[in-house]
This record gives C-alpha cells, structure tokens and sequence, in this order.
C-alpha cells in the first residue's frame, strides 16, 4: 500500500491546503507534526532549501510548497479535480491562486502586524486586493463555480486566518459590510465538512495570535 504523510505545523494555513486537497480527493495519510521555529532534523531532510511546511511524502519522495503540493495531489489521486480540466479555466485559476498568495497575502499580513503609516498603507493596499477578489467571487458559490477548488484551497488563509487574526488585533478590515461576497464565500467555505475537519481550533489559534502581537511575525 502507498505511503502518504503531511509533515506540518497545526496552525499553518499552507498545511492546511494540503490536507483540504487530500481530504476531497479520499487520500488516507499520517500526519506528522514538526517544530517550525526549531527545525526538526525530519523537515530539515526533506526540505533542505526552504526549511518549511507543508512537505507531502508520498511513497519515500518529497514535494514541497503548498501549491506545487496540490497540482501533484490532483494529478496523481482520482477523485473530484483541484483545478478545472479546461486549460483556459486551469490558467484563471492559477492566476487567482497567484494573485491571492503574491498579492493579497503579502498585503493583508503587512496590514495586521504592522503599525502607523506603514499600516495605513498596507491597509489600503489589502483592501484593494481584497475589493478585486470580492467582484470576483460575487454571485459564485466557490472561485471556480459550485465545486470548491485550487483558489478556495490557496485561499483558505482570507477565510478562516485573516478574520481572526483580523478581530484580534482589532483591525476590523474584513467585514460584512466592505466585503459581503468574501464574507459569503468564507462562511460557505468554512461551513464545508471536509475543509471544517482541517481547520485549527479557533481559541488555540487565537491564543497564538495574542503571542504573535507581542512578537509579530507570519503565521
Ligand atoms: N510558500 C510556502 C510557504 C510555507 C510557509 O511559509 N510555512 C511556514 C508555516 S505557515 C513555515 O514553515 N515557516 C517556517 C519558517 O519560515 O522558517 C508554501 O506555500 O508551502
């Protein structure tokens, strides 16, 4: 029998991708929790360039960064597609999916953890991003249609990350009113059997992020 594993950190939203896109796909694997902070030998050995999770081993071989992570997942596993079939709906996806984690990911973090003028700007820059994925995804169940997929798998951060971190440090940025399609679409993704079971605790996450506003850095 194949081997799968997920080498990962419970709060880490790249993790989390992984193992939403081995869920939908039925993928039984072991999942084996590592120090990020202070690397394990084991992540150290399997990704020696980036020193970072999510790895997915699959049968003794290494593949690393989340999205790479799905494309294989879906090429390799039968079951409901990651990405759409057709190449032109493919290449959108691959684009929302860049845009989120290069453009919007980037600016939301800045936004939480920063202060003063630097906040303000990064603010503004967040809620551009944001206002061109809330036309995007507006009259739509998923990015992709009815199915959820790739974009709501790369996502999955502005969903269930970004709100909390959002009330916690008092931001009040991603809210009904500026954003009612992502609201929308964060609560249906959110509410999803398979992804809820990959989603950390909320009050273990929060206690995480009152530590990060001591000590700010990624998540
Ligand atoms: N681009 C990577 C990002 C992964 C990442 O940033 N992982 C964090 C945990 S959320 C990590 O391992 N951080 C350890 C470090 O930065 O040293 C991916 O998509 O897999």
């Amino acid at each position: 029998m194949e081997k799968v594993k997920v080498i990962g950190g419970w709060f880490s939203p790249f993790v989390k991708r992984v193992e939403m896109a081995l869920k939908m796909k039925g993928v039984e694997y072991e999942y084996i929790e590592v120090d990020v902070v202070n690397k394990s030998p084991l992540l150290l050995q399997h990704n020696p360039i980036h020193k970072k999770v999510p790895v997915l081993l699959h049968d003794g071989k290494s593949i690393v960064e989340s999205a790479v992570i799905l494309e294989y997942i879906d090429e390799i596993w039968e079951g409901p597609n990651i990405l759409p079939k057709d190449p032109y709906e493919r290449a959108m996806a691959r684009f929302w999916a860049n845009f989120i984690d290069e453009k919007c990911a980037p600016a939301t973090r800045k936004a939480l953890w920063s202060r003063g003028e630097e906040r303000e700007k990064a603010v503004e820059e967040a809620t551009q991003g944001l206002k061109i994925l809330e036309s995007e995804v507006k009259g739509k169940k998923f990015f992709g249609g009815d199915q959820i997929g790739y974009v709501d798998m790369v996502g999955c951060f502005l969903a269930y990350w970004f709100p909390i971190v959002d009330q916690v440090v008092g931001l009040h940025l991603f809210t009904q009113d500026k954003f009612p399609s992502l609201c929308k679409w964060a609560d249906e993704l959110c509410d999803n059997e398979f992804i809820k079971e990959c989603l950390p605790d909320k009050e273990r996450l929060v206690d995480r992020v009152r530590g990060y506003s001591q000590a700010p850095r990624s998540l």
